[in-house]
C-alpha cells in the first residue's frame, strides 16, 4: 500500500527509516496529510495528500528535509503549542532535545477551537461529535450562533456561539 501511495520512498527515490508518523490537513484541502520522521541524513518527509490516497512528498520543498536532516526522529505530533490555529510539530529526536517547529504559514481563515470536558461520559469526551450552526448552515463561518456537542454518553449539548479565532473549553452538562 506503501508503494501505491507513493509514501515508502523519498523524493529520489531512497528508501527511508520510517520512525514515525503523524497526521493532519496542513492545506485545509479537507484531506490527511502525513509527516514521516526518518533516520539522520535522510530529513524528514511531508507527504501532501493529493487524492486518490496518493501522496506527492513536500518535506524539502517547505524546508523539513533539510531542517531535520542531521537528526534521527523517533517521533511526530501535530499540536497547536502557540494558539494561533495553526498546526506545529513535535520531533522528539534520539541523543538531542526534541526539536519543536513552529508552523509560520499561518492561519488564514477564521477558525475556532474547542476542548471538549466530559462530566456523564469519559473526561476526554473520545467520539463525541461537534458540530457548529451559522445562519442555519451547519459549518463554520465568520459569525457561529450555535456549537452543538453530542457526547458519547448520548447527552446533547448547545452551547452559544464564540468569538473567531480562539479556543474555548465546553463541558459537558451533568
Ligand atoms: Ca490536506
Ligand atoms: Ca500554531
Amino acid at each position: 500500500m506503501a508503494l501505491e501511495a507513493e509514501v515508502a520512498f523519498d523524493p529520489a527515490g531512497r528508501t527511508t527509516g520510517a520512525m514515525a508518523a503523524d497526521a493532519e490537513d496542513l492545506n485545509e484541502d479537507g484531506r490527511l496529510d502525513l509527516l514521516v520522521t526518518n533516520f539522520n541524513s535522510q530529513g524528514t518527509s511531508l507527504h501532501t495528500n493529493v487524492g486518490g490516497m496518493r501522496f506527492v512528498d513536500r518535506g524539502n520543498v517547505v524546508g523539513l528535509g533539510m531542517t531535520m536532516f542531521k537528526y534521527s526522529t523517533f517521533g511526530a505530533r501535530f499540536l497547536d503549542l502557540d494558539n494561533d490555529g495553526d498546526p506545529d510539530v513535535l520531533l522528539p529526536c534520539v541523543g538531542e532535545p526534541p526539536r519543536l517547529l513552529r508552523n509560520e504559514g499561518g492561519n488564514r481563515n477564521r477558525w475556532r477551537g474547542v476542548r471538549l470536558v466530559g462530566t456523564r461520559s469519559g473526561r476526554d469526551a473520545i467520539g463525541a461529535r461537534v458540530a457548529v450552526t451559522a445562519g442555519g448552515r451547519t459549518q463554520a463561518l465568520e459569525r457561529v450562533d450555535a456549537i452543538e456537542v453530542r457526547w458519547p454518553s448520548g447527552h446533547v449539548d448547545r452551547f452559544p456561539g464564540t468569538a473567531a479565532n480562539r479556543y474555548v473549553t465546553l463541558t459537558e452538562e451533568s
